[in-house]
């Protein structure tokens, strides 16, 4: 009787795992739209295509800049970067060890390159044979088997689409090496035969998909922008729109700059996408892992000013996530095992001296403005909930942990690592707090204490 219980129950799991849920209906508001992205605050963000193979180096030379650039930055001809595709066979790939190592992490979306700017589809594509079921040995859909054990996980699912770039195209933007400069180009022959039909395809076939991330919006009108938003509307109402859809296509939310943090609290809904070295995929040579410290701080940091922080990893062309981001970002993840509380569904600071104050040397950004420099202190930060602030610390100070500009009353405050919640004693003066600590910090990355408020 138990075995046949357990092979009953195995057939429906397996039976499960075939299937994808059915997309999401229309929200009835923005801000039911919004919900699961406000409370997730943490994403994974994965580069994975062809550029994994060459780790960014090409005939023998290191190739410099971003891993996934390599075709642009060596001037790669289409005909000799497709051969590629036949040598993709990363047989180590396992969906459920992806899926799981964003758990572990306390990751709560998924987002992975369908499309990045080289043009090569990683999920199996009608519209170009240029893709990873057609064109190589491997024959298999890597992005419907995440699908699927993102189904299984309950975790929300979404892809990156490069929809101007495309450096495999005639008349995609990007590839002046082939096919001469932009300008000159059909653009919307390519975004009605490739990148369009592509962007419905990847809204139909894998289930509710959670967002969608454009990039480098070139060439792109406020025409072009809504004809992307009018399909991700008809067939996925639910479907959040990244910031970079185009100049005039305003999307669901902001997408900050790669690695750009800001120094303030910033309104609204946001994100920053970042890396765990340097690079988005793969490069055997950029081994500048971020560390789980400076991960967690800039976690609660972004947390801090309103924003989500989207952290990539680049699997190898086995289909590997390197094992130093795996291990970075576990360690992030028990840190949020304990401290989660004052992150997920947490909203901004009330204060903002914390966050530090202008001086430093100015920069230049891409385009020649001037960005004025700021001193990023980094003694604390705070994140909010109703009747409820976190103090995440990050340098533990002796005896008494002091804050100014206190609006109301701290009625109690606690250790959030403590699961008594024993009282820690509170002394208030007018907006002064002043609240004791123990010698030691319980946590050697950053620990938390809670202080519940009244008005
Ligand atoms: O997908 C990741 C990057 O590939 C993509 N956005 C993130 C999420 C991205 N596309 N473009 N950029 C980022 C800006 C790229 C700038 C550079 Fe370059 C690429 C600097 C050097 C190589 C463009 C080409 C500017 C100089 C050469």
């Amino acid at each position: 009787m138990k075995r046949l219980i357990l092979s009953l129950t195995i057939l429906a799991l397996s039976a499960a795992a075939q299937t994808l849920p059915k997309p999401l209906p229309a929200p009835p508001s923005q801000d039911a739209k919004m919900k699961w992205f406000r409370e997730a605050k943490f994403g994974l963000f994965i580069h994975w295509g062809l550029y994994a193979i060459p780790e960014g180096e090409w005939k023998g030379q290191p190739i410099a800049g971003l891993g996934e650039w390599i075709m642009n930055r060596a001037k790669i001809p289409v005909a000799e970067y497709e051969l590629l595709a036949k040598q993709f066979n990363p047989v180590k790939f396992n969906a459920d060890e992806w899926v799981q190592m964003a758990q572990d992490a306390g990751m709560k979306y998924i987002v992975i390159t369908s499309k990045h700017h080289d043009g090569f589809a990683m999920y199996h594509s009608l519209v170009s044979k240029y893709n990873v079921f057609d064109a190589t040995p491997f024959h298999r859909d890597p992005l419907k088997e995440l699908a699927l054990a993102c189904a299984r996980r309950h975790m929300p699912f979404g892809f990156y689409y490069s929809q101007a770039q495309d450096w495999h195209e005639r008349n995609g933007a990007g590839n002046t090496w082939d096919f001469g400069p932009d300008d000159q180009k059909d653009y919307d022959q390519y975004l009605r035969e490739k990148a369009e039909p592509q962007v419905k395809e990847i809204l139909t076939n894998y289930g509710p998909v959670c967002l969608i991330w454009f990039d480098t919006p070139r060439m792109m009108t406020k025409d072009r922008g809504s004809r992307f938003a009018d399909i991700v509307k008809a067939l996925q109402p639910a479907t959040l729109i990244d910031g970079r859809l185009g100049p005039d296509s305003p999307g669901d939310y902001r997408s900050m700059g790669d690695n750009a943090i800001p120094n303030q609290v910033v309104a609204g809904d946001w994100e920053v996408p970042a890396t765990t070295n340097k690079t988005w995929g793969f490069k055997k040579d950029d081994t500048d892992w971020k560390t789980p410290e400076d991960m967690t701080f800039k976690l609660v940091d972004i947390t801090s000013k309103g924003g989500n922080y989207l952290l990539n990893v680049g699997p190898t062309k086995e289909g590997v996530i390197p094992q130093a981001p795996q291990d970075n970002l576990r360690a992030v993840g028990r840190w949020l095992k304990v401290n989660g509380d004052a992150i997920y569904g947490a909203g901004p600071t009330p204060f903002g001296d914390e966050l530090g104050h202008p001086g430093g040397p100015d920069r230049q950004d891409k385009n020649g403005r001037t960005i004025p420099g700021f001193i990023v202190a980094k003694d604390w930060r705070c994140t909010t909930k109703p009747g409820k602030l976190y103090f995440t610390i990050f340098n533990w100070p002796a005896g008494a942990f002091e804050v100014s500009k206190m609006k109301g009353k701290v009625t109690k405050a606690y250790l959030l690592a403590d699961a008594s919640k024993k009282p820690l004693k509170v002394t208030q003066k007018g907006d002064q707090v002043s609240v004791a600590l123990p010698a030691a910090a319980p946590d050697k990355i950053a620990s938390v204490v809670v202080m519940e408020t009244a008005q």
